[in-house]
């Protein structure tokens, strides 16, 4: 059989043939359909032998057309249609196809192929990793293990047979429930799976290995038991246990607030330390990264402990949203992703805090997404064109995603919200749909017009809202008058207005919210309304106001754009102490710090002396002293924008500046409000560990590391006992930060202490790989090299790479180094890491995204990384993205 060409070597740059640009307005209905799939795995670590039998007919929705082409380009062995063995001339192979010449209306065909999972370094299809085998299939990895139609919206009931030797490969899962198993000889073994319901390819997954489980169960609120299995290798068993209480909780969640109910009779979680991203919903065999999965006090922080329960839950919920009713195509992927990120949100919303909550979403998506969308990536949710898939399961796609599905439940309630959900299911359980399905089910339900809602789903960048108040002593009324706009994005120069719901409250002299009334209404309805904005300037006259208010805007984030409000410092000082709305009390110390910020900015650029003003010290000193206010969102009051965000409030970005400047104001507020830092210290400690203290961890840790910048010594001898002796990772990690920028002999100790205790414990790695990478001392790129070498690293896990070699990407000092050394060390990485995981090259390659923010001298020395990248044999994946870089 004729060989194609494996796509890892089909690598592409500037000079060879341009790779293929696939359209969403390209899409045609699939000309077969594939109602059963039975597969066969021979499963050996370097050779692993797939038989497939297909059942196949036309399409009676499509053009007829002769001939089959499939994907795929694992090594084929042999092909059959109805019994009989295909010769070369009924066959034409391509590089990531085969077409088979002629067939009937309907058939069934039978293919063998090989694929060597050791090999397999791109963790895309079958792939090894720790002696045992998984897969990853999501979007395009089914085609690298067999040649099928894989795409979404081909939806077949599939049967698994495994076949193994049972020393090595105990234990042997795949989809739906274990209908058999038994012995093939004395050596090897088998299982068989038969998954009840119809799926497309990417949601197939096989684990074969030494693994073992943990066991629970379910009863869902129908009565039925599901069987819960959460597996690892046999060191992590003690790490799971926080993870099987996350599934329960969501499976209990999802009933109440959705009444959605597990429908299989098993539900299985597979951890595995080599994974590209974070989980995968796989049906009814989720396959996690071992970082969502393994949780223990003393090796996982707070943050780790709510992000395994986050996605835990996320993969769950894709079990509706996601498996049950998936994508027609790709480029629908917002249609589950965007959805399913909402309805984890509000999972861990109801599990934690709301207010903080939401804050942390907010903070997220200003931090990474907002770039994307003003940089050479920006797409809209719903993109209309890619050259690689993955590169798109972007923070535009899930988290962007996210608010337009908030934004509907804004608009409509959450009622209103829940009668479209109902909808969408009663019309579509069990179909391949669109974007636009979601929109009609949600407006159909509520009986409302959405039509110009689509433009979220259509026009990329971050809209601007501009708003001017004003009021009359006169008429007792307030105006408000609100502009949109919203810059050009990559081939979108201009755009249409959108539909932004706008939830807003005037708040009086005394701090106390004002009932809402507007011109024309009979009486005050509450006091926050959403006005829907639709227009390009309109304005909404508010009635009855006694005095003049100042006015929270955009309560909660109701919608996901910049605001613009001219008010005085004052103002935003006074919503921080009185605001109704947590997430406005937030965001007036974030809109006020960012102030500060420009201004200092300024000063320092002029060459000015940097003097922070009084006000700010006293807005922190208040949060600072209110002791009657949650830890943890005090916590993130006392927490400035990022160096990143910061980077994209100034027109021209200067790394060097903006770390100095922000770093100076840091200094400042430690040294100001030492007595106070030194008391929320002391105050925030916690006698035994329990996890509903992580506002207290959070807000004792902050207070160290603020103490640490002081020259004091007992701060840094404070973190060296904190971090030798703490019972918790938070704790642990709380010193390891503190003492991250300040050099010395404790910060050595704690270091070295750190690395000894872990270094068979790869998830702490990984932080401590990230704490190098982010540290501010000179030198930080020696230690990062350095850190390339050392045992417990290694390139080809993505999550070392990324701790490492990413974080280092986001390092404002020493990656945008004036000499150029961290873009030259950056670009030498990608290159190495794209020979053998494309995927997590193009991830890390996007540090470079920002070029055009930054000054002229760091401007030209990235623009020459990027072309001399350009000019050298790359993936698809990190193609798309240098060239994009470069376009324009
Ligand atoms: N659906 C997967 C992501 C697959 C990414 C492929 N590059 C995980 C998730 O969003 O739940
Ligand atoms: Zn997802």
């Amino acid at each position: 059989m004729p060989e194609p060409v494996p796509p890892s070597m089909n690598k592409v740059n500037a000079m060879s043939a341009q790779p293929e640009v696939k359209y969403r307005k390209d899409y045609n209905a699939p000309a077969f359909l594939i109602d059963r799939v039975d597969l066969t795995f021979d499963v050996e670590e370097t050779r692993t032998r797939v038989q497939s039998r297909l059942v196949m007919h036309r399409n009676p929705a499509a053009a007829p057309v002769a001939d089959l082409r499939l994907d795929g380009s694992a090594v084929l062995l042999s092909v059959v249609l109805d019994g009989e063995r295909l010769a070369e001339d009924r066959l034409r192979p391509e590089a990531e196809a085969l077409t088979v010449l002629g067939v009937p209306d309907s058939f069934i065909l039978e293919i063998e192929t090989e694929v060597d999972p050791a090999a397999n370094a791109s963790l895309m299809g079958l792939y090894a990793s720790g002696g045992n085998l998984f897969t990853q299939c999501e979007p395009e990895g089914f085609r690298k293990i067999t040649y099928y139609l894989d795409r979404p919206d081909v939806m077949a009931k599939f049967t698994t047979t495994i076949v193994a030797d049972r020393q090595k490969y105990p234990v042997l899962l795949s989809n739906g429930n274990k209908v058999g198993e038994g012995m093939v000889d004395k050596k090897r073994h088998w299982v068989k799976w038969v998954d009840p319901y119809k799926k497309p390819s990417y949601l197939f997954a096989l684990v074969a290995g030494r693994l073992v489980a943990l066991k629970d169960r379910f009863v869902t609120q129908s009565g039925r038991e599901v069987a819960l299995e959460i597996w690892t290798e046999p060191a992590d068993q003690d790490k799971v246990q926080h993870a099987m209480e996350a599934v329960k909780h969501a499976m209990k969640w999802d009933e109440e607030r959705f009444g959605l109910e597990y429908d299989l009779d098993i539900y299985m979680i597979v951890a595995v330390g080599d994974f590209n991203m974070g989980a995968m919903e796989n049906k009814g065999l989720n396959i996690f990264n071992t970082k969502y999965v393994l949780a223990r006090q003393d090796t996982a922080t707070d943050a780790d402990f709510e992000g395994v329960e986050s996605v835990i839950a996320h993969e769950y919920f894709h079990n509706w949203t996601g498996n049950r009713v998936t994508c027609r195509d790709w480029f629908q992927l917002s249609l589950k992703e965007g959805l399913t990120v909402f309805r984890d949100q509000e999972f861990s919303a109801d599990m934690t805090s709301r207010a903080v909550k939401r804050i942390e979403d907010v903070k997220h998506l200003r931090a990474l997404q907002f770039p994307e969308d003003a940089g050479p990536t920006a797409h809209p949710i719903r993109p209309d064109s890619y050259i690689e898939m993955n590169n798109f399961y972007t923070m535009t796609v899930y988290e962007k995603g996210a608010e337009v599905v908030r934004m509907y439940q804004t608009l409509l309630g959450v009622e209103g919200f829940r009668k479209g959900m109902d909808l969408y299911f009663r019309r579509h359980d069990g179909q391949a749909v669109t974007c636009d399905d979601f929109r009609a089910a949600m407006a159909d339900a509520n009986g409302v017009n959405l039509d110009q809602f689509a433009l979220w789903y259509s026009q990329a960048g971050t809209p601007v809202l501009d708003v001017t108040g004003r009021y009359s002593t006169v008429d007792r009324t307030y105006t408000l008058t609100v502009k949109q706009s919203c810059p050009a994005t990559p081939g979108q120069s201009e755009k249409q207005p959108f539909h932004i719901p706008l939830a807003l409250g005037l708040v009086g002299e005394d701090g106390r919210d004002l009932p809402l009334r507007l011109a024309g209404e009979a009486a005050a309805l509450g006091t926050t309304r959403v006005l829907d904005i639709k227009q390009a300037e309109e304005s909404f006259v508010f009635v009855d106001v006694p005095s003049e208010p100042v006015p929270s805007l955009l309560r909660g984030f109701s919608a996901p754009v910049k605001l613009n409000f001219a008010c005085r410092d004052d103002e935003l000082a006074f919503l921080m102490a009185h605001d109704s709305d947590s997430f406005n009390r937030w965001e007036a110390g974030q809109m006020l710090a960012e102030r500060v910020l420009r201004g200092l900015i300024d000063a320092a650029r002029a060459g000015q002396v940097l003097k922070l003003p009084q006000t700010f010290v006293e807005a922190f000193r208040a949060v600072l002293k209110d002791h009657a206010a949650d830890p943890a969102f005090k916590a993130l009051m006392l927490t400035l924008p990022g160096e990143g965000e910061i980077l994209e409030m100034v027109d021209v970005a200067d790394p060097g500046v903006i770390h100095t400047v922000r770093e100076a104001i840091l200094n400042e507020l430690a040294r100001a409000l030492r007595g106070e830092w030194r008391e929320a210290y002391d105050l925030n400690q916690t006698r035994e560990y329990r996890p509903q203290d992580a506002g207290k961890r959070a807000l004792k840790n902050l207070a160290l590391a603020m103490l640490c910048r002081l020259d004091d010594i007992a701060p840094a001898e404070a973190a060296r006992k904190q971090c030798m002796t703490a019972d918790n990772m938070t704790d642990q990690m709380g010193a390891m930060v503190a003492l991250r920028d300040r050099d010395g002999a404790e910060r050595q100790a704690c270091y070295a202490a750190f690395a000894e205790r872990w270094k068979d414990e790869a998830l702490v790695m990984d932080k401590y790989f990230a704490l190098v990478a982010s540290s501010q001392l000179p030198g930080t790129l020696d230690a990062v090299e350095v850190a390339l070498t050392h045992p417990s690293f290694s390139l080809r896990n993505p999550n070392k790479a990324r701790s490492l070699i990413g974080t280092f990407g986001n390092n404002m000092l020493h990656f945008h180094a004036a000499d150029g050394s961290g873009y030259r060390f950056l670009e030498a990485q990608v290159l190495a890491i794209d020979a053998f995981n494309p995927q997590v090259a193009s991830r890390i390659v996007r540090a470079f995204n920002r070029w055009k923010k930054l000054e002229p001298g760091r401007q030209a020395l990235m623009k020459a990384s990027l072309e001399r990248l350009l000019a050298a044999p790359l993936s698809r994946d990190v193609y798309e993205i240098v060239s994009k870089n470069l376009e324009a």
